[in-house]
């Protein structure tokens, strides 16, 4: 009973002094960041979102970041500050998708909207500027908002011929060249989308222009919110998170936001229990596919894979891939194209190691080093990068 007490007392504490962490870095945020852009709860109402809608979302936020529901108000309070993080969002070698997606939703959702709100100073796919003055604008948040812009980067960066398959911009320089400059002055870089966090189809065999994700490229720790798209919810958590603590959430192995890539996919998944249950589709449209059997003889990588799509889904929580009655591609994992071919087929038993019979075992296999990195890096948040320099000149 005694250890039952103390340990409900220091989960007390703990909470206690996270609170207070939360409001002094609120407070500061307050005193540091330019006025709000946006009023978050006029554009909510223009939306048709009430103020019921919001909390309820605000809710599920909280205990989506593992908090418990005193933090409620500090989300709140965050995705109404969201319009004053300054953004530098750069796009390399990609597909744009991830900011279609983002963007450009038909259903927008609180997610969505808040994201509408945030404060771009400088992203080619929105911005009206061009040119010269597109450069001066980043160049001008660069030095106005020094340590405390957030570099939010899509795409690969293609390393061969000393980066030259990349110019950009009026002074035609290299990927390598403008990533390295602005990450530099940022207090900290996301990565969206598997292209920026892992190289993505641009690095798949026989990766023709040696392209890698940011972190490989400039030696850097990045957050990466993976996917291919990866999905608003995680990212804009991820910010949230940001404007509550000054930090980013604790990281896997790889990068990934545990709150948001800390279960596999088949382990959510509400056709496991097809799975147990040995009921499985074998062709697209055949009786299984009908009655929602699990999806793993048709190529089904969710065994494999870490993230919260299940849970979170898409499209304002409409559907995600599996519920929509395609496997998952194991878009989140670094090198899937290579990884998880072919995708619509089971991952041949002879490319296993140790000659592993069971779909769990396979994932072990396959996952071992992302599971071994989230317990070792559980307690490692990322609070602010750094750069390489940075880290050898204090050693
Ligand atoms: Fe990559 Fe994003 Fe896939 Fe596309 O920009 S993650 S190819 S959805 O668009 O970077
Ligand atoms: Fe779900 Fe895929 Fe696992 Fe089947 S194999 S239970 S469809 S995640
Ligand atoms: Fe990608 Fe699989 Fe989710 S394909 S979007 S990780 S269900």
């Amino acid at each position: 009973m005694k250890g039952s007490k103390d340990y409900s007392k220091a989960v007390r504490n703990h909470y206690k002094q996270l609170m207070e962490h939360c409001k002094i870095n609120q407070e500061r945020l307050d005193r540091e960041l330019p006025p709000p852009r946006e009023d978050l709860r006029e554009l909510l109402a223009e939306r048709g979102v009430s103020r019921r809608d919001f909390i309820k979302w605000t809710s599920i936020m909280t205990s989506a970041l593992m908090l418990p529901p005193i933090f409620r108000p500090a989300v709140a309070q965050a995705a109404e500050n969201f319009s004053r993080l300054p953004i530098a969002w750069l796009h390399f070698a990609e597909c744009t998708g991830c900011t279609e997606s983002f963007l450009r939703t038909s259903y927008p959702g609180v997610a969505d909207i808040v994201l509408e709100t945030i404060s771009l100073e400088y992203h080619e796919t929105v911005m009206a500027a061009a040119g010269h003055q597109a450069e001066q604008n980043l160049e001008k948040c660069m030095t106005d908002f020094k340590k405390k812009f957030v570099c939010v980067i899509e795409g690969a960066i293609p390393r061969g011929l000393n980066g030259q398959y990349l110019r950009l911009g009026p002074k035609g320089k290299t990927s390598i060249q403008i990533a390295k400059e602005v990450t530099k002055s940022a207090a900290a870089t996301v990565c969206i989308g598997a292209c920026a966090c892992y190289g993505n189809i641009q690095a798949a065999r026989p990766n023709p222009t040696d392209s890698a994700g940011i972190s490989k490229v400039l030696g850097i720790s990045t957050v990466n919110i993976a996917g291919c798209p990866p999905n608003a919810v995680n990212f804009v958590g991820t910010l949230l998170h940001y404007l509550m603590f000054g930090g980013m959430p604790a990281l896997d192995s790889i990068g990934r936001p545990l709150w948001a890539y800390g279960q596999r996919i088949h382990d959510v998944c509400e056709r496991r229990p097809h799975y147990d249950a040995s009921e499985f589709v074998e062709e697209w449209g055949d009786e299984g596919a009908k009655k929602g059997w699990c999806l793993y003889n048709v190529g089904c990588k969710g065994p494999y894979t870490y993230a919260n799509c299940g849970k979170v889904r898409f499209n304002d929580a409409v559907s995600w891939p599996v519920m929509a009655g395609h496997g998952c591609i194991g878009c989140t994992e670094p090198g899937f194209w290579d990884t998880m071919a072919p995708l619509e087929k089971p991952i041949s038993e002879a490319t296993l190691v140790g000659g592993e019979r069971t779909v769990d075992n396979i994932g072990l296999v396959l996952t071992g080093l992302t599971a071994a990195g989230v317990a070792a890096h559980a307690v490692a948040s990322a609070i602010r990068h750094k750069g390489k320099d940075e880290e050898e000149k204090h050693g």
